[in-house]
């Protein structure tokens, strides 16, 4: 699946050079196939929906209040440690941090897990508004609303106590409110009506935490979390006496919703039948589905063992069967009361978006997953 000419002549001219994202550091443990997904910066291209959504956002903070959001759109997406969990208070023992869930280039450097790596130094920087949009990577699940590579957009907007006096509210509360009613009025600004709900959440870096979520093909879901920042970031990198919200939202989702997309593979289609659905500032566009070829499930069970974790599982079928994989599922799970070995069954759904797929090229995939996690993962295949 890695068709490096193709993968080549997508790629931006700032692109990270491969010796700076595939080292030999003994914590690297990023791939082959992520590294081709970097440089190629969706969220530049004007006619692909990612950058169309990116700039209806845009668009959308300047109408709403002119000239105070500062968009930056070109960050580097390799950030030191200190950036991405450190300077917003990402404790050290985080399930974030692990190299499970994190892509390290090195000990110390990480791609970058969320856009909130660029909040402390953004702030530094004294300000008082910002979007930041860009590539983000991560070990994750395989399903049609996760992929390892996606794109999000910060945003940061901080008050001084004129504005909180003048609403005659509390800072915090304050700041809740303007937060809520920027985001409930984007959504309406994207999507007209939608069937949108709050939820609380947890952020080490906001509190209160929130998260929203959009109900889209029978399901809810999360398009964003937010909050109101925590107070020490705040204060150390922007200076004292002041209030901060923050979001991180999701393009790919938000695209999802607006242009009727059910699958986050198709973001990285190549195919013209897919991009020439979509241009600049059109907003109203609902994708055709151009095909429905036939999915085929492949069914695997093993016992596991300490390398096992369904990332690692997730990592090796994406760098197999490319984006022909569109789920990965645990279907089953026992542990044997006797001998307290744990036993897992796996269901793989290949399908293409392009073409029909030979029961040959889908068996040959299958045997190298299959070698793949007896070898790589250690697991005993049943
Ligand atoms: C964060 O990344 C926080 N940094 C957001 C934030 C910023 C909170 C500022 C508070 C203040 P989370 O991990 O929930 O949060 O991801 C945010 C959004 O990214 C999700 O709501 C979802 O829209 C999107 N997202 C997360 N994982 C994936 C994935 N694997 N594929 C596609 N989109 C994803
Ligand atoms: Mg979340």
């Amino acid at each position: 699946p890695l068709a490096t000419a193709a993968v080549e002549a997508r790629r931006g001219p700032a692109a990270p050079a491969k010796d700076q994202v595939l080292t030999s550091d003994p914590a690297n443990n990023v791939t082959e196939y992520i590294y081709s997904k970097m440089g190629i910066n969706l969220h530049h291209q004007p006619n692909h929906p990612i950058g169309i959504i990116k700039q209806a956002i845009y668009d959308y903070f300047e109408q709403g209040s002119p000239g105070v959001f500062k968009a930056f759109d070109d960050m580097y997406p390799v950030v030191a440690c200190t950036a991405n969990f450190d300077e917003i208070l990402i404790p050290a023992d985080h399930v974030s941090r692990s190299p499970n869930d994190t892509y390290y280039v090195s000990a110390d450097k990480v791609l970058r897990c969320h856009t909130s790596a660029h909040q402390a130094e953004l702030l530094r920087t004294k300000q008082p508004a910002f979007l930041v949009t860009g590539d983000v990577y991560r070990r994750d699940s395989i399903d049609a609303t996760h992929y390892p590579v996606f794109h999000q957009m910060e945003g940061v907007r901080i008050y001084g106590p004129a504005d909180w006096e003048a609403a005659g509210l509390e800072a915090t509360a304050f700041a809740e409110r303007e937060l809520k009613s920027a985001l409930e009025g984007l959504a309406k600004h994207l999507f007209g009506d939608v069937e949108c709900r709050w939820v609380d959440a947890y952020f080490p870096f906001t509190e209160p935490s929130f998260e929203l979520e959009i109900f889209f093909n029978g399901k809810w879901m999360e398009v964003l979390g937010c909050g109101v920042m925590e107070q020490v970031i705040l204060d150390k990198n922007y200076g004292e006496g002041h209030k901060a919200w923050a979001f991180g939202l999701g393009l790919e989702r938000l695209a999802m919703v607006l242009f009727d997309i059910p699958d986050i593979r198709l973001f990285w289609s190549d195919d013209d039948r897919f991009l020439k659905q979509f241009k600049a500032g059109d907003l109203n566009s609902k994708f055709k589905s151009y095909s429905k070829f036939p999915p085929c499930y492949k069914d695997m069970a093993f016992w596991v063992s300490p390398e096992f974790t369904e990332n690692n599982l997730c990592e090796l079928v994406r760098g197999i069967g490319g984006d022909l994989v569109e789920e990965v599922v645990c279907i089953d799970n026992f542990t044997n009361p006797k001998t307290q070995r744990t036993s897992n069954c796996y269901r793989i759904t290949y399908r293409s978006m392009e073409r029909s797929l030979t029961d040959e090229e889908i068996n040959g995939l299958q045997a190298r997953v299959r070698q793949g996690v007896a070898e790589q993962l250690k697991v005993e295949l049943r």
